[in-house]
């Protein structure tokens, strides 16, 4: 730790990221009496909305979804109004929130937390920032999101480009100008295929560099109506209730039959149907699709015959066209326009998956052997997702130990909340709880509601400190792993599995067993006495 200290100063409960985890997490905490200061590396709350501003970005849960559900009046008086919102939009609702509940005051901006230390003779968290403060804290909570760590490859002359280049997940605040540009997009995840779009019909010319082909279904968004808007809120709380006990913790139709139980024609007409709709749900045409290999063929031959149908170069829709995964082992797309893009005469494709860029140049870079000259380069290059961020801080738990290092064979968590050894740590949406695989909001409630609930019980029965045993440890690990197993999301290089960053363990890191049934599993454990966990009593010193 650092010797170099401004200040310093003692609370119950130090909070990482003001997002949506750490803005509910403060409200919470603050109605309970527990004293905490939240500290957010970026200029305002919002978290991914605040920093993911590119062209296009908008959200692929349905508004009336994606929401707190944690206060009545609030879900009532806030309007979206668009069946799914574009960032600007949530970020004000984030900002919103923040207003409405008084939060900002106990938030510091543009601070990073660099270090927090457990103390074990003190039972406290030592945590350090960039701003030279450190701040002692009985429980320290990461919430810091799952996908919140950019990655720009390490390209060869990066340096010595002249032109201007931009991550999506890093996107600058001021409205950034392409008219009459050459510009490149490298990348074809759920960034880069919003992003396209728009960055198209600015560019002079837009040239996107694809390594892997995605799956991605027509969002078909539309201006919120009234009478929806009325569907949700007239029932709000049922809804709700729903969505949390749900698959995904958000309400799609879901078809309960497996997709080779029906004739090719009916196959083929739920397909179209879903494909209309528009959205994720056609991921849930028939319930095998993510399990059945034959199934999911069925599906991916769709989109494939979908994609062939909407681009008009045969050569650039096969290119386009992805064959080497199961559709929706990589996270599924959702676009406006993507795939219709590559029509225009202002838009090329270039195929690097049989080599990596070479390099860049003072005013381009080369790939396939071939020099490409931009005037702008943007980077949809995707995150360090799930450890990345928990790594980026010195993290020490008992005996010293690293998280990063207990963490060197892929993470090891119970319930993807906490992490043995790491005492009085939760983790918001961690590694090993459906986080990414559900509607974020409400995993983030769940979890949010079960560090509250579990501080409350501390203090009730006396606690000092929780941690999980490492039984319960290990066997939540096989469990996600276990579960995951029964899928087919590992065939896929995906971030799910660390795939996107060299050297990092494969595997998955989400679990992937549903949204109600992990909270009936925490509902259980909970029930039967926090079944896993173990807590020692206040010792005489600090209950003094
Ligand atoms: P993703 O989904 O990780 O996509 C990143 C894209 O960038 C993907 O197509 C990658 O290809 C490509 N990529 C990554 N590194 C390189 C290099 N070195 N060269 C060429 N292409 C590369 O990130 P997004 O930001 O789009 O989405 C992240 C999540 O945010 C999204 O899933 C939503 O949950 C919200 P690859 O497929 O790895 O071959």
């Amino acid at each position: 730790m650092s010797d170099q200290l401004k200040a310093s100063s003692s609370v119950d409960a130090v909070i990482v990221g003001a997002g949506f985890s750490g803005l509910y997490l403060l409200h919470r905490f603050r109605k309970l009496g527990i004293s905490t200061r939240v500290f957010e590396r970026g200029g305002d709350v919002g978290g991914t909305w605040y920093w993911n501003r590119y062209p296009g970005a908008r959200c692929d849960v349905e508004s009336m979804q994606y929401s707190y559900s944690f206060d009545e009046d609030l879900q009532q008086e806030w309007q979206w109004s668009e069946k799914f919102s574009p960032q600007p939009q949530i970020l004000a609702y984030a900002n919103h929130v923040a207003d409405r509940f008084d939060l900002r005051k106990d938030i510091d901006f543009d601070v990073e937390v660099t270090a927090a230390h457990f103390d074990e003779g003190a039972r406290r968290w030592a945590v350090e920032t960039d701003s030279g403060e450190r701040v002692s804290a009985q429980f320290f909570i990461m919430a810091t999101g799952c996908i919140s760590t950019a990655q720009i490859p390490d390209l060869d002359g990066f340096d010595g480009y002249k032109g201007r280049t931009f991550h999506t997940g890093n996107w600058p605040h001021e409205k950034v100008d392409f008219t009459g540009e050459r510009i490149a997009v490298i990348g074809t995840g759920s960034s880069g295929i919003q992003a396209i779009p728009v960055l198209a019909q600015e560019a002079a010319h837009l040239t996107v560099f694809q390594r892997t082909p995605n799956y991605s279904l027509p969002s078909r968004n539309v201006p919120m109506t009234e009478e929806y808007e009325h569907s949700w809120k007239d029932v709000y709380p049922a809804k709700r209730d729903e969505m949390r006990y749900s698959g995904h913790g958000s309400l799609k139709d879901l078809n309960d039959k497996p997709a080779l139980s029906v004739s090719e024609e009916e196959r083929q007409s739920v397909f179209a149907e879903r494909w209309k709709v528009g959205g994720t749900i056609f991921l849930g045409s028939f319930n095998d699709i993510l399990t059945s290999q034959e199934a999911n063929d069925t599906a991916a031959e769709f989109v494939r015959n979908q994609i062939r149908r909407i681009v008009k170069d045969p050569v650039t829709g096969e290119l386009l066209a992805p064959k080497t995964y199961p559709i929706g082992t990589k996270r599924i797309c959702v676009d406006s326009g993507y795939f219709e893009t590559y029509n225009r005469e202002n838009v090329d494709l270039v195929d690097i998956s049989g080599a990596p860029i070479e390099r860049m140049t003072p005013d381009g870079l080369v790939a396939n052997g071939q020099h490409y000259a931009f005037d702008s380069i943007v980077f949809a290059t995707g995150f360090d997702a799930m450890t990345g961020t928990l790594f980026n801080v010195d993290i020490r738990g008992r005996r010293d130990q690293a998280l990063k290092e207990k963490w060197n064979a892929g993470p090891r968590t119970y319930l993807g909340l906490m992490s043995e050894a790491f005492p009085n740590m939760f983790m918001i949406t961690g590694p090993g709880s459906p986080s990414v695989k559900s509607n974020m909001v409400m995993s983030i409630e769940q979890h949010v509601d079960f560090v509250t609930d579990s501080i409350v019980h501390m203090r009730e029965q006396g606690y000092d400190v929780m941690e999980p045993t490492v039984n319960a440890e290990d066997e939540w690990v096989d469990h996600v792993q276990e579960t995951a197993n029964k899928t087919l999301f590992p065939r896929a290089n995906s971030w799910y599995m660390g795939a996107n960053m060299p050297g990092k363990p494969r595997l998955f890191m989400p679990y992937i067993g549903g949204v109600g049934v992990y909270r009936k599993i925490c509902e259980e454990i909970v029930g039967e006495g926090y079944k896993g966990f173990r807590f020692e009593a206040k010792t005489a010193a600090a209950a003094e």
